[in-house]
């Protein structure tokens, strides 16, 4: 199932122990000295948020799900060297709770703070930092939002769906990433990295990355631009594709939809009931706003699940360290493991030196770390 889990890295906080439990409540916090990995390896430093019990940013941030009517308090601090907010786009909160730097707070450095709301509107929204934007957010610090409603429907009288797949689109100009000195007026961004939730290329076909549907059972396609592309989607008709929902709201009479143009910051909501057995993919153009002109293409597998191919689906593996490493890893306990590229290819397979893996010779990248009794963990190579 696509969601939200490519791994960017906060160097120095991963050691032997990590808890992918969430503390009670969940906290968000904003780093800035986080990696993303481009298709052939290449790291990329990102800014962004990620939760406080995890311990590592992600790109885009976490996922954040509230229910209908609920009463939302979102903690947040900021151990970075640099102020940040988390503004929340599209939402109706109040001016004090919005985000936005100059009209309500900034969170400075060893900040915290919470984003109080009242969760009245179903729908697909977004958050960003909002404190020299353009940088910001290019740098990578922006997230989805889903209020849902308990019933699975999609609104008051609205259709019904089985599950959420959210596909946030964004993109990233890969020089000012390398040298995040100074902010550049929206039409100045020239990305030349495009992505849909974090990844681009043959990323897309990692199985957590590909939707795998039930026939009969409607998915909610969550829609949401943090790029400074103009997207246009082409959904093959064999999706029966209908957009039921735009901006966090119903529209007046639900259409169906080949094609859809999502410009910077907008959201819909597009239901998708595939024919039996289809395999295929949505396109996801990025066009250049000034230019007008194609920059790329990514594409979105979508896929009959009874044709997916089974998961390793375990995850309490032993952790490696460090993670990441430009060296060598190590694991206490197990004596032997099998490695698998983020392509899917195995490049080891055998017994561990005194739990030491060595890896100074491979190339950049995540890595799948397979333990002999199924369990598995990732780590990555950095030099
Ligand atoms: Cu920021």
């Amino acid at each position: 199932m696509s969601q939200f889990r490519t791994f960017a890295l906060v160097c120095a906080l991963l050691s032997a122990a990590i808890s992918h439990a969430q503390m009670q409540p969940p906290q968000l916090f904003s780093g800035m000295e986080g990696y993303t990995f481009l298709p052939d390896g290449t790291a990329i430093p990102i800014w962004g948020y990620g939760w406080v019990a995890d311990g590592y940013i992600t790109l885009p941030g976490p996922l954040l799900e509230y229910t209908e009517g609920e009463s939302v308090q979102l903690n947040f601090t900021n151990p970075s060297p640099e102020s940040h907010t988390i503004h929340l786009h599209g939402l109706d909160v109040d001016q004090a709770n919005d985000g936005v730097p100059t009209t309500s707070f900034f969170v400075v450095t060893g900040g915290e703070a919470t984003y109080e709301f009242e969760a009245n509107h179903p729908g697909t929204f977004l958050y960003h930092c909002h404190v020299t934007t353009t940088l910001h957010l290019t740098m990578g610090m922006y997230g989805m939002i889903l209020v849902n409603r308990p019933d699975m429907t999609l609104f008051e009288g609205g259709p019904g769906y089985s599950e959420n797949a959210p596909l946030l689109f964004s993109d990233l100009a890969m020089e000012t990433n390398l040298s995040a000195v100074q902010s550049f007026p929206f039409h100045d961004i020239r990305p030349d990295v495009f992505m849909v939730n974090g990844v681009s290329g043959d990323q897309l076909e990692q199985a957590e990355h590909i939707i795998d549907f039930e026939p009969g059972e409607p998915i909610a396609l969550r829609l949401g631009s943090m790029a400074y592309s103009l997207l246009h989607l082409n959904f093959p008709e064999e999706l029966n594709a209908i957009c039921y929902m735009s901006d966090g709201r119903p529209v007046p009479e639900p259409f169906a939809v080949t094609d859809l143009e999502i410009f910077p910051g907008e959201r819909f909501t597009v239901m998708i009931e595939p024919e039996a057995g289809w395999d295929g993919h949505i396109g996801c153009e990025f066009w250049n706003i000034p230019d007008q002109q194609l920059e790329e293409e990514q594409f979105v597998h979508v896929r009959d699940a009874s044709l997916s191919v089974p998961d390793w689906g375990v995850t309490a593996a032993p952790v490696g360290f460090p993670n990441p490493t430009n060296s060598e890893i190590r694991w206490l306990g197990p004596a032997s493991l099998s490695v698998f590229d983020a392509a899917g290819n195995s490049v080891f397979c055998g017994p561990l030196n005194e739990g030491r893996l060595e890896v100074s010779d491979w190339a950049n990248g995540f890595y799948t770390a397979v333990f002999p009794d199924g369990t598995h963990t990732r780590f990555a190579v950095i030099h």
